[in-house]
C-alpha cells in the first residue's frame, strides 16, 4: 500500500544517496580543486560521499571500484588515470547495476553502455587554444625557426593524448614549428623540473618555446630554467594548461606567458547529474566544460577572479 493509505502521508526522507568516487591522485593543483570541489558539493547535497585517492595508479583505482561494488553504492563515478584497460571491472560494476559516470577523464571501452555519462573538458581543444596562442606569437615575428620542447601528462591519460593530439594539429600550420622534444612530466612539479632539466642539458639545440600539459610542469620547468641561467618567459616561451592560482602568479612575475584553462570545479555538476542518474533519468553521453584562454597581459587583471 502507498503511504497515501494512511491519510496525510509525511513523505519518507529520502535516503541520501551514496557515490563512490575514485580519483586519480594529488598530482597538481588542478587536482586539489577538483576534489575539494567533489567534497564541498557532497556534503552540501547531502551526498554521503566515499572518497579514494588512487596516487595515480589505476590498480588503485580498480580495487577502489570492486570495493564500492561490495558496498553496494548507489552510484561510482571516477576521474581514469589512464584511457584504457577498464573493460573488466566497468562490466562489474554494470553486472551489479551500479551506474558509472566519468569525470575529468575519458576511458576508451568497447561497450560505451559501461558508463552513463562523461563530465569533463575537452582536451583536444584545449591542446588547439595552446598551438593558436604559438601560432599568433609566432607569425607576430616571423623568420626563424622555433624548437619546441613539450612536456606531456601522464602517459596514456587522456588529456596527454588529447593535447598533443590538439597541439600538434594546430603548429602544422606553420612549418618553422617544430616539437624536437617530448616526454612525460606526469603531470607534477618535480618530474617537470626533472624532464626540464634533461632537455636543457641536451644543448644540441636552444630551445624556443616549452609546451607543457599542465602548470605545474610549466612550474617545475620553471625552476629548472632559472636554475640554467635563463629567463623563463623571456629566453624561452611558456604555454600551459589548467589556469590554476600558480599559474596566474608565474605570468605576473613573466615567468609564463600563457594559460588555457582548464576548469577543475565539477562537483556541482557531478552531484546533480547523479541525482539525475539514479532517479533513472535519461542524462547527456557527454557534458563539456566551458573555458578560456589568459595570456600574461591579463594576469593582473584577472586574478582575483580565480577561484582555483
Ligand atoms: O590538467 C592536470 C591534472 O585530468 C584535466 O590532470 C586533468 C589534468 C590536469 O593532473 O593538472
Amino acid at each position: 500500500a502507498s503511504s497515501a493509505a494512511f491519510g496525510a502521508a509525511v513523505a519518507a526522507p529520502a535516503a541520501p544517496l551514496v557515490m563512490g568516487f575514485s580519483q586519480v591522485g594529488a598530482e597538481s593543483e588542478w587536482r586539489s580543486a577538483n576534489t575539494a570541489s567533489i567534497k564541498a558539493a557532497a556534503k552540501q547535497d547531502g551526498v554521503t560521499l566515499k572518497f579514494a585517492d588512487a596516487q595515480q595508479k589505476q590498480e588503485n583505482q580498480v580495487k577502489a571500484i570492486r570495493s564500492f561494488i561490495a558496498q553496494k553504492v548507489d552510484v561510482i563515478a571516477f576521474s581514469p588515470v589512464v584511457e584504457s584497460g577498464w573493460d573488466t571491472v566497468l562490466r562489474e560494476a554494470k553486472a551489479a547495476k551500479i551506474p558509472v559516470i566519468l569525470t575529468d577523464r575519458a576511458v576508451n571501452v568497447s561497450d560505451p553502455s559501461l558508463f552513463v555519462s562523461f563530465i569533463g573538458s575537452d582536451f583536444v581543444e584545449e591542446g588547439r587554444k595552446a598551438g593558436r596562442w604559438l601560432l599568433e606569437r609566432a607569425a607576430k615575428n616571423p623568420g626563424a625557426d622555433l624548437n619546441i620542447v613539450e612536456l606531456q601528462g601522464t602517459v596514456g591519460s587522456a588529456p596527454a593524448l588529447d593535447r598533443k593530439k590538439g597541439f600538434e594539429e594546430v603548429i602544422a600550420g606553420n612549418p618553422k614549428l617544430k616539437i624536437s622534444r617530448s616526454q612525460s612530466g606526469d603531470f607534477t612539479r618535480a618530474k617537470g623540473k626533472e624532464v626540464m632539466e634533461a632537455f636543457l642539458k641536451a644543448k644540441d639545440k636552444k630551445i624556443d618555446v616549452l609546451y607543457a600539459h599542465n602548470d605545474d610542469m610549466a612550474i617545475g620547468a620553471i625552476q629548472a630554467i632559472e636554475e640554467a641561467g635563463l629567463k623563463p618567459g623571456k629566453d624561452i616561451l611558456i604555454i600551459s594548461i589548467d589556469g590554476v592560482k600558480g599559474a596566474f602568479e608565474a605570468m605576473l612575475a613573466g615567468k609564463l606567458n600563457v594559460t588555457v584553462e582548464c576548469n577543475p570545479l565539477l562537483g556541482p555538476q557531478l552531484m546533480q547529474l547523479a541525482r539525475e542518474v539514479v532517479a533513472g533519468k535519461t542524462v547527456a553521453k557527454r557534458i563539456t566544460t566551458l573555458e578560456g584562454v589568459f595570456p600574461a597581459e591579463v594576469a593582473a587583471k584577472e586574478l582575483p577572479n580565480r577561484r582555483y
